[in-house]
């Protein structure tokens, strides 16, 4: 659907990065509004309340990019969160939601989620379709995959938070 391909840049952020991140969380996964973003194919691992509040402490609801970590598995995956309220659905709390690209066999409610925030994507918008939702879903998912793949960034895979991996 071409006239959804609002264009923007496919990377942003200086080539390191800078105050105030990393910003470094970590949560057990909660449910959220099971309006069915996993049937949109980006599944969001929604983080605890504390957490949530925390993170808003320290930065403008909107969308992130950085790495992520699942419980007992070491590897650590690329990940997008979106902070805030959800215009589109006019929530009346903001909810902190991990989309880990990454496949993952089954759902992992209740399991550690760690995560190092490293940049700012985007604010939060209202949209006038569920499809501009999603077209804008995926290019923040290209736009975190490029931004996360310079080595100042990749960096942060071996952070102590992720324990000894990467
Ligand atoms: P909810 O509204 O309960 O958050 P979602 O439809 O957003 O429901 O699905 C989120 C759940 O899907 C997560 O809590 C997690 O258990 C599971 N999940 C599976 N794959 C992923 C993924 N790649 N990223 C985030 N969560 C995932
Ligand atoms: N919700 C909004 O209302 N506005 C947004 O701009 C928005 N951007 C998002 C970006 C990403 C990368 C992700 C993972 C979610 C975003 N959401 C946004 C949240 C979305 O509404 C939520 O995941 C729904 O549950 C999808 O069905
Ligand atoms: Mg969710």
């Amino acid at each position: 659907m071409a006239q959804l391909n609002t264009a923007r840049p496919l990377i942003v952020g200086p080539d390191v990065p800078i105050s105030p991140y990393p910003i470094k969380m970590k949560g057990e996964v909660v449910r959220g509004f099971g309006r069915g973003s996993k049937e949109l194919g980006t599944p969001t691992a929604n983080l605890p309340e504390e957490a949530t509040e925390a993170l808003c402490k320290d930065i403008e609801t909107g969308i992130y990019f950085g790495w992520s970590q699942v419980g007992n598995d070491p590897t650590v995956y690329p990940m997008v969160m979106s902070l805030g309220w959800n215009p589109y659905y006019k929530n009346e709390k903001r909810s902190a939601e991990v989309h880990i690209m990454h496949t993952f066999p089954e759902d992992f409610y209740g399991v550690e989620l760690r995560v190092v925030v490293l940049g700012y994507i985007r604010p939060e918008k209202d949209y006038s379709s569920l499809d501009a939702l999603i077209n804008d879903i995926n290019i923040d998912i290209q736009v975190a995959n490029n931004s996360l793949a310079r080595p100042a960034y990749t960096e942060y895979k071996k952070d102590q938070l992720f324990g000894i991996s990467g």
